[in-house]
C-alpha cells in the first residue's frame, strides 16, 4: 500500500487489497479427517452485517486496531459485538428477506474461550462449507482463505489460539467468472456459513487421513488401508473391525502407512447396505466410521457392483430446499432417499452439481442408495486458467479426502456440459487422472453434451471416463424428438453410458393437452416416450432424470416457473408428485 504522506484514509487509494490474502489459501493439503472425532460447536448465533463495499478487507477491519500510535481513540465505522445477530449455520437468504438477492461479502463474528485439556494437544477450526470464497481471521489476524462453496477446510490455530478469542468470517457470495463454478448456473446462488463450524483438538500427532476399502481384484477377501500422521514420522497403527476379528499392526513410515488385511466381509449394496464399525489408532490418537466394503467397476460396456452388472436407476437432485436453500438436514436427507428407493425404485441418484453435506453420502450408505458426486466444474468455465484449473483439482481432493470411505458413493464426476474445447478437453482430462491416480475403488465421469452436427455422442474426453455420461434434452429444448433415435443408432460406444439429464418442464396442478408446454401431461409424455428409447438401448446402462425436485434457479422467471427451475416430477413442496413420477417409477420397476 503507497500512499502520499498526509492521507489519513490510505485505504480509500488501494484498487488492490483482495490479493495480500491469497497467501492464506487453504486446501486439501491441511484439511485433516473428523472421521468419529469428539468436536466442539462453533454453531449458533453469530454477529452479522453486510459488507458489500468490503471494508473488512480494505480497511484492514479484521484487525480491530481502535487505537493509534500514541492511544488516542480511532473513530472506527464498526462494532462486531453490537451487529445483528444470524444463525449459523443458515443460508442468509432464508433468513432475512432483504437479503434474499444478496450477493456480496457478508461478515460473521464470535468469540469463544479456549483452555488446554491435554499438554501438547493441537487445535483447528473446521468449516464443512461457507460459500463461496471465505477469509477466516483470528484475533485480528487473517488465518486462512478458501475457494469453494461446496467442500470442508481446517485451518490449524495451535500457535494463536487465546484464553478468549476473536473469530470473523467474511463470507464472499460474488460470483466471479475465473472461479469454479464462473458466473452463469442454472442454480440459486445462497451465500453464508451454511453448514457447521467446529473447534477440533487432537494430540501433537494424530491421523490426519484414512482410506478403508475393499481391496480391488482381491475375490472379496482383503481389505486395503492407506493412512497419514501429521505430528510423527513413524510408529505402529491399529486397525479395528470387530465384526470381522480384524485387529491388525500396521506400521508407518514418513507419515504414511498401509495395509492389505484378509477379511470377508458382506459386500455393501442398495439391497444390503451393510456397514462395519472401523477404527484406526495410533498412540493418543484414532479414526472412527461405519463403513461398507464393496467393489464397483466397468468392464466392457457393463456396470458392476460386487460382480453383478446393474443398470443405473437413478435420478438427480439439487442441494435446495424451500425453506432451507443449500442449507439441509437429516430429516429431508432421509425422506430425499426414501422417496427414490421406496417409491421411484432407483438405486442411484446424482447429486447435482456440487458437493452436497457429507451427511448425505453417511445417510446413503446407511438406507442403500448408490451415489454420483460432482464439483462445480459447470458449463463455460476458465478452461484456459491454471487458478482456475488449481480450484478445481482442490475442490474435487478435498471432496474426495472427506468422501473416500463412502461405499454409496461409486462415481466421481469431473464436471457438467463443458464445451468440447481443447483448453477444455486438456483440464477435465487432468481431472479425470487427478480421479485415476488417487482413486481405484470407483468410476470417473463426466456429464457431457450430444455432438448435434455429428448427431451422436462424440465427446473427446470420453476416451479419458470410465462411464460416459450424456445430457440430452430431445422434446424439450431440441423439440424434434426423432433426434434422439438418430443419435443413438449412430453412436457406437466401447463404454457405458449413463443418460445423466433428460426432463422437461412442468409447473404441479398446470393441466392441458400433451401439445402445450409447463403442463403434467406435456412432461409425462415426454418421459413416457424417453424410456421407451432408453430402454431399448443396449449401451445405456443408466439414467439419472432432471431431476427430483423443483429448485430455484434465478434465471427461470417466466410466470410458470416464478423463479423456480419445473422440471422436477415433484414440486417445490417436495409432496406433490407430477403424472410424469409415475411414468418412471413404472420403468424402474419393471426395469
Ligand atoms: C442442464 C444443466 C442443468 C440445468 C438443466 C435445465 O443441462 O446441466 O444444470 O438445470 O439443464 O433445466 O436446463
Amino acid at each position: 500500500m503507497s500512499t502520499k504522506p498526509g492521507n489519513f484514509n490510505s485505504e480509500i487509494h488501494v484498487l488492490d487489497y483482495r490479493s495480500p490474502f491469497n497467501k492464506f489459501r487453504v486446501g486439501r493439503d491441511q484439511l485433516i479427517s473428523i472421521d468419529g472425532r469428539e468436536t466442539e460447536s462453533l454453531n449458533g448465533l453469530w454477529n452479522f452485517y453486510t459488507d458489500p463495499i468490503e471494508y473488512l478487507l480494505r480497511g484492514a477491519w479484521y484487525k480491530e486496531s481502535r487505537y493509534d500510535g500514541e492511544g488516542r481513540e480511532k473513530p472506527c465505522d464498526y462494532d462486531f459485538e453490537a451487529m445483528d445477530e444470524i444463525k449459523v449455520p443458515s443460508c442468509w437468504n432464508m433468513e432475512r428477506p432483504e437479503l434474499f438477492l444478496y450477493e456480496n461479502l457478508g461478515v460473521y463474528f464470535r468469540t469463544f474461550n479456549y483452555e488446554k485439556h491435554e499438554e501438547g494437544e493441537r487445535v483447528f477450526l473446521h468449516f464443512e462449507g461457507v460459500s463461496y470464497r471465505a477469509y477466516i481471521f483470528l484475533n485480528g489476524e487473517c488465518i486462512a482463505m478458501h475457494d469453494g462453496a461446496s467442500t470442508p477446510f481446517s485451518v490449524e490455530i495451535t500457535d494463536k489460539v487465546k484464553k478468549t478469542n476473536r473469530l470473523i468470517v467474511g463470507a464472499d457470495a460474488k460470483r466471479q467468472d475465473e472461479r469454479v463454478p464462473m458466473t452463469n448456473t442454472d442454480w440459486f446462488n445462497y451465500g453464508g456459513i451454511y453448514r457447521d463450524v467446529l473447534f477440533v483438538r487432537t494430540p501433537k500427532a494424530f491421523i490426519k487421513d484414512w482410506f478403508v476399502r475393499l481391496s480391488p481384484s482381491s475375490g472379496y477377501s482383503e481389505i486395503a488401508l492407506d493412512f497419514t500422521v501429521d505430528g510423527s514420522e513413524s510408529g505402529k497403527a491399529v486397525l479395528s473391525i470387530p465384526e470381522l476379528g480384524v485387529n491388525e499392526t500396521v506400521e508407518y513410515k514418513g507419515a504414511k502407512g498401509k495395509a492389505v488385511i484378509k477379511a470377508k466381509p458382506e459386500l455393501w449394496s442398495p439391497e444390503n447396505p451393510k456397514l462395519y464399525d472401523v477404527k484406526l489408532s495410533i498412540d493418543g490418537d484414532s479414526l472412527s466410521d461405519r463403513i461398507g466394503f464393496r467393489e464397483f467397476r466397468v468392464e466392457g460396456d457393463k456396470i458392476l457392483l460386487n460382480g453383478k452388472e446393474r443398470f443405473m436407476k437413478g435420478i438427480c437432485v439439487h442441494e435446495d430446499h424451500i425453506d432451507l436453500g443449500k442449507c439441509t438436514d437429516e430429516e429431508t436427507i432421509r425422506e430425499t432417499i426414501r422417496v427414490v428407493k421406496e417409491e421411484l425404485h432407483g438405486v442411484f441418484i446424482r447429486l447435482a452439481h456440487y458437493p452436497h453435506t457429507r451427511l448425505f453420502a453417511k445417510i446413503a450408505d446407511e438406507m442403500g442408495i448408490m451415489l454420483w458426486e460432482e464439483i462445480p466444474v459447470y458449463w463455460a468455465i476458465a478452461f484456459n486458467n491454471e487458478k482456475t484449473y488449481e480450484d478445481a483439482e482442490n475442490q474435487l481432493g478435498e471432496l474426495m479426502r472427506r468422501d473416500i470411505n463412502r461405499a454409496s458413493v461409486v462415481i466421481w464426476s469431473v464436471g457438467n456440459e463443458n464445451p468440447d474445447t481443447d483448453d477444455r478437453f486438456s483440464f477435465m482430462s487432468r481431472l479425470a487422472g487427478y480421479v485415476k491416480e488417487n482413486d481405484p475403488t470407483r468410476a470417473v465421469s463426466a456429464a457431457c453434451l450430444v455432438d448435434e452436427v455429428g448427431e451422436k455422442i462424440d465427446d473427446r474426453l470420453a476416451d479419458k471416463l470410465d462411464i460416459i455420461g450424456v445430457n440430452e434434452y430431445y422434446g424439450w429444448y431440441n423439440p424434434d424428438f426423432s433426434k434422439l433415435g438418430r443419435v443413438l443408432r449412430n453412436s457406437n460406444p466401447d463404454k457405458p453410458v449413463i443418460i445423466t439429464e433428460v426432463g422437461a418442464g412442468a409447473r404441479a396442478g398446470n393441466h392441458g393437452t400433451s401439445d402445450m408446454l409447463w403442463t403434467e401431461e406435456r412432461q409425462e409424455l415426454l418421459y413416457k416416450k424417453q424410456v421407451d428409447q432408453i430402454g431399448g438401448c443396449s449401451y445405456i446402462k443408466g439414467v439419472s432424470p432432471w431431476i427430483l425436485y423443483d429448485f430455484r434457479a434465478q434465471r427461470r422467471v417466466n410466470r410458470y416457473q416464478e423463479g423456480f427451475n419445473r422440471k422436477g416430477l415433484i414440486d417445490s413442496d417436495r409432496k406433490t408428485h407430477k403424472k410424469a413420477f409415475r411414468v418412471l417409477s413404472d420403468f424402474y420397476k419393471t426395469k
